[in-house]
C-alpha cells in the first residue's frame, strides 16, 4: 500500500479512504435512525379501532404504541361531530399506552387525536376516527373543560425526517467530496510509476 518514495501521499490517500468509509457508515446509521420504525414510537393499535362503527359507546379511548411512552405532557382529545372535545379526563400514560375517559355525545364521527413523547424523546402525533351509531350516542355535550392544549394544525408523523434532511445532504456532499479526492489523488500518482 504505502510507497517508500512518497509516504506522505500514500498516507493521505489512506486517510481519505478511511474518512470516506467512516462518513458513509455514519450516513447509513443516520438513514436508519430517520426511519420511523427504528426510533419513534409507532402506533400499534387503538381502542376503538380506527374506522370502527360502534353500537355501544366506549368509556375510554386509548392508543397503544410499540414501546413505552415518556410521560411528558401527553395530549389526547376526542373531537365529536360538533367539534367539541368529548374526552373527560386528562391523558393517562401507562407503559406503552395513553388513554383518556370518554363520554358519548351525538351520533356521528369522532376524531381522536394524540400527542405523546417517544421513548427517543421525539414528539409523535396522530389520530384515528370512529363513528357512534344512534344506539351508541349519549347525552354528553363535550363542552370545553380545563384541558385546552389540543394538538392543532395538520397532524404530522415522522417529523424528524425532514429535520435530518439538511444534515444528510451535507454529509452526503462531504462523503462525495472525500471519495472524489481519494480517486483524484490515487489517479494522479499511479502506483508503481516513479514521480517525475
Ligand atoms: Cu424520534
Amino acid at each position: 500500500m504505502s510507497r517508500p518514495d512518497r509516504p506522505d501521499r500514500a498516507d493521505l490517500v489512506g486517510w481519505l479512504r478511511r474518512a470516506a468509509i467512516a462518513v458513509l457508515i455514519a450516513v447509513g446509521a443516520m438513514l436508519g435512525f430517520a426511519g420511523p420504525a427504528s426510533a419513534h414510537n409507532v402506533l400499534v393499535s387503538s381502542d376503538p379501532a380506527n374506522g370502527a362503527t360502534l353500537d355501544k359507546a366506549p368509556t375510554a379511548v386509548s392508543f397503544t404504541f410499540d414501546q413505552p411512552i415518556e410521560n411528558f405532557d401527553p395530549a389526547l382529545k376526542v373531537f365529536g361531530p360538533n367539534g367539541h372535545d368529548f374526552a373527560t379526563s386528562a391523558p393517562i400514560v401507562d407503559g406503552s399506552t395513553v388513554s383518556a375517559s370518554f363520554a358519548a355525545g351525538p351520533t356521528g364521527t369522532y376524531r381522536a387525536v394524540y400527542r405523546i413523547v417517544s421513548a427517543d424523546g421525539h414528539p409523535v402525533t396522530g389520530q384515528i376516527t370512529f363513528t357512534l351509531s344512534d344506539s351508541a350516542a349519549g347525552s354528553a355535550t363535550g363542552m370545553p373543560t380545563a384541558q385546552t392544549n389540543a394538538p392543532t394544525g395538520p397532524v404530522a408523523t415522522g417529523g424528524t425526517a425532514s429535520g435530518l434532511g439538511g444534515w444528510l445532504w451535507i454529509i452526503a456532499i462531504v462523503a462525495a467530496a472525500l471519495v472524489a479526492a481519494t480517486i483524484v489523488i490515487a489517479l494522479r500518482k499511479p502506483r508503481g510509476q516513479p514521480p517525475h
